[in-house]
């Protein structure tokens, strides 16, 4: 075995996480629109699931929020004056704008960027490509930020390349890492990337979801893997989200596959001919490794696609520990779901590797449709290159006392949608990034570039 592992970069919820209602297609999003939030909550809650993987021997890390409100984007809208003022015109003349420049979805490093260990790229860096998140206004303002943190933490080019995020066209739609799975046996030995996307912006007969948006092209995954130089030493896959899961509130393949090591647990809607393109991935994995791939389907009786929304099965997050087994992390709602408890339970009887199951508290992110899986981005290092990566973003105890104290010093309890007018909360909300860029030992510049 190599001395690769994978460490869980979770996203540190911001001070602003607020339920706005703004993601179309989500319905946790939709439903909670409008209801008072609780950031230090949140923030406690995503720590607590960081201390969780941590004691399991698993590698952890943390990347910072961005800078909220997005000054930067107000003013790309029209609006002018001191961050002050900007905030009052917003306010006065759209508040959705108001909410899209607070919004704190980075939280959701899932989403951040695809990720190709090295061993799979054919000039042995490890690959990141942020995502353009073009889809929607909310998250489109993350892509230059999270490049910039991205290039800070993993600044080291004999180690790692991040490349610029893909050209911000509908025809190139790129959400992350939430649209793409690596399987294999050993972390620093080429495995199988697979990348979901949920339609093709070329091919006009391609089908496509009726109700709400595809959030991720095939020409924008195909773009990844070409950058990622995948073609020469891992094994690619693409596959298309069935239009009919999309359309029932799967609006990113994480809420309906989950994938790690030598498992790919998948609902039977998950993908389009889906029988077809796992019998293809299975053969795709018989040329490449001797031991088995294990395919868990769950079917549309055992767990219904609202049920798999509802519950987040497929959002919980896959942990190899060093011990050699697998702890699947759910979502609490998993166990308040008689279908999908009863689904958990079947994993872990089942052939697979699964041989723990826990259960985590995460409703402050869960009710904006973030689940474990949404909250992490996985990236696989081994010895020289975690020595090469910036040492103050991975998880020890002091760092989880500090973050603790942070948040309880600079997060408000509640936060309702008027909140968002007051200028005081943005002078909380800044001051508490330069206190986190001090913390993490990362530029304040690069952290605070809304300020
Ligand atoms: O993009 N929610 C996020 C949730 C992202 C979940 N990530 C993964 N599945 N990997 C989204 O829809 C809600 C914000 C609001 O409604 O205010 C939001 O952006």
């Amino acid at each position: 075995m190599s001395l690769a592992r994978e460490y869980n970069f979770d996203g540190i919820v911001g001070p602003s996480h607020n339920y706005a209602g703004l993601s179309w297609g989500n319905v946790a999003s939709a439903t909670h629109r409008n209801r008072v939030s609780s950031p230090r909550a949140a923030a406690l809650e995503g720590l607590s699931k960081m201390r969780t993987v941590a004691a399991l021997g698993i590698g952890q890390a943390v990347l910072p929020p961005l800078a909220r409100p997005n000054l930067r984007l107000l003013r790309q809208l029209g609006f002018s004056g001191t961050p002050e003022q900007l905030l009052r015109r917003a306010a006065s003349s759209d508040p959705v704008l108001l909410a899209i420049a607070w919004s704190a979805s980075s939280m959701w490093t899932a989403n951040a960027a695809t990720v190709s260990p090295a061993a799979d790229c054919a000039d042995g860096r490890t690959h990141f490509t942020p995502a353009n998140l073009g889809s929607l206004l909310h998250r489109s303002g993350e892509s230059a930020s999270t490049t910039a943190v991205l290039r800070s933490i993993f600044a080291d080019p004999e180690y790692f390349v991040v490349h610029d995020p893909l050209p911000c066209s509908a025809a190139l739609f790129d959400e992350g890492a939430a649209n793409h799975t690596r399987l294999c046996v050993d972390d620093g030995q080429p495995g199988i990337e697979i990348f979901v996307s949920g339609r093709s912006a070329l091919d006009r007969s391609a089908v496509a979801p009726r109700i709400f948006p595809a959030r991720q092209t095939i020409e924008a995954s195909q773009a990844v893997a070409r950058r990622h130089q995948l073609e020469l030493r891992c094994g690619t896959v693409f596959i298309q989200q069935h239009p009919d899961a999309i359309d029932a509130g799967v609006f990113h393949n994480d809420v309906i596959s989950v994938g790690r090591a030598n498992l790919l647990l998948v609902h039977e809607q998950a993908f389009l001919d889906q029988s077809r393109r796992i019998g293809e991935l299975q053969e795709t994995w018989a040329v490449r490794f001797d031991t088995p791939l294990f395919v868990e389907t769950v079917t549309s009786a055992e767990l219904s696609l609202s049920d798999a929304v509802a519950s987040y099965l497929f959002n919980s997050v896959l942990l190899v520990r060093p011990d050699g087994g697998m702890t699947l992390l759910c979502p609490a709602e998993c166990r308040e779901n008689g279908a999908a408890l009863a689904c958990t339970q079947r994993i872990l009887a089942g052939p697979g590797p699964v041989d723990d199951i826990l259960f985590m508290d995460l409703r402050q992110s869960m009710r904006n449709g973030g689940g474990p899986a949404c909250l992490r981005l996985r990236v696989v290092l081994d010895a020289a290159a975690r020595s090469a990566a910036h040492p103050g973003v991975f998880w020890t105890e002091h760092l989880d006392q500090q973050l603790v104290a942070w948040v309880q010093r600079h997060y408000r309890d509640s936060l309702a949608p008027d909140d968002l007018r007051d200028p005081q909360l943005m002078q909380e909300a800044f001051s508490a990034m330069e206190s986190l860029a001090d913390i993490l030992g990362l530029p304040r510049n690069v952290l605070c570039d809304q300020a």
